[in-house]
């Protein structure tokens, strides 16, 4: 090591590390399936955290590791130290570059938040288009209650105040599905404005724009699918949306996020993303047995030990359908 210049074998770690951290940073394997339009953008993000934080820990620990070996205590040796105090340009330079990559990380993750749609909660440009009077004239002149009426029970129901909202390409439209979701200790329930059904798992079609009214009914509940990558509290009194587009066909769990109780560990259930065809044809099913799906997908725990009773779930409907068309 003593015939190497110093500058060639710190070029030569520093192309190493670089390497290293970039194939980490794409193969970690530490995240689950993508399964939403946001999922990449988050990791996208994470990657490169990750490819930085590794870059960071070999040029620490390779540092310390160096530094013990080649500057151990030789047998025989007494002295004391170099007397070393101060170096000001290797400190600004430790100081500038991570303020630097933090400054970058900010200004990056402020711009993943606004293109998932975080920037926009209660898309303002889709409100505003009906003040409350003119959107009961719109449903009631509407009584066959379809998608397309999205827009009325949009603005029919309280305009949500934070979430994630539409993101930049969907940007003053109406979402292509709507739904209620409402926590509870300890259980999800999903009402579907538009058609009156009432599921205890979420069901939405591949590819939508989807839009997820989320109340609470109790305390504080988080509605979480690692799949999508999106986590969104559950706040009571404060109305809050999550706006998404599932790509991909298939089943995930549904968590939630906040420790809200005793039984906050079973608050679980699933949303299946089904194709078009699929999700048209569960509507039609369901809507025929009107509230049948909910009662029969609560488990006997749910109703022993949890508590969530059928009649529990009436009252949570009567409570999310205030702004139904059919009471208006
Ligand atoms: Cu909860």
């Amino acid at each position: 090591m003593e015939q190497i210049p110093a500058p060639i074998w710190t070029l030569t770690a520093g192309i190493v590390v670089t390497l290293i951290s970039f194939w980490v940073g794409q193969h970690h394997g530490l995240l689950p399936e993508q399964a939403s339009e946001q999922a990449p953008l988050v990791d996208n993000f994470f990657n490169i955290m990750l490819t930085i934080g590794t870059a960071l820990f070999l040029v620490v620990q390779g540092a310390i590791l160096l530094f013990v070996i080649r500057y151990r205590r030789r047998p025989g040796d007494e002295g004391d130290g170099l007397p070393i105090e101060e170096n000001l340009p290797l400190e600004v330079f430790w100081t500038a570059i991570p303020a630097l990559i933090v400054i970058f990380l900010g200004i990056y993750s402020v711009d993943i938040f606004q293109r998932m749609g975080g920037l926009n909660p209660g898309d303002h440009t889709l409100h505003t288009m009906h003040t409350p009077e003119q959107a009961v004239a719109v449903v009631a002149e509407a009584p066959s209650k379809t998608t397309s009426d999205a827009t009325a029970l949009l603005a029919a129901a309280p305009t949500p105040e934070i979430g994630i909202g539409a993101s930049p390409d969907v940007q003053g439209k109406a979402p292509d599905v709507v739904v209620d979701v409402t926590g509870m200790q300890y259980a999800w329930i999903f009402t579907y404005p538009d058609s009156g059904i009432v599921s205890g798992e979420l069901h939405i079609p591949v590819g939508k724009d989807v839009q997820l009214n989320l109340s609470a009914r109790d305390v504080i509940h988080s509605f979480w699918v690692p799949q999508f990558r999106l986590k969104q509290d559950a706040i009571p009194g404060v109305p809050t949306e999550l706006r998404f587009k599932a790509t991909k066909v298939g089943t995930y769990p549904v968590i939630c996020a906040e420790l809200c109780g005793g039984y906050h560990g079973a608050m679980r259930t699933q949303v299946i993303v089904h194709t078009p065809e699929d999700f048209e044809a569960w509507r039609t099913q369901n809507q025929v047995t009107a509230t049948a799906p909910v009662i029969s997908s609560l488990s006997d725990r749910h109703i022993e030990e949890i508590g969530v009773t059928p009649q529990l779930v009436a009252q949570v409907e009567a409570m999310t359908h205030h702004h139904s068309p059919d009471k208006l």
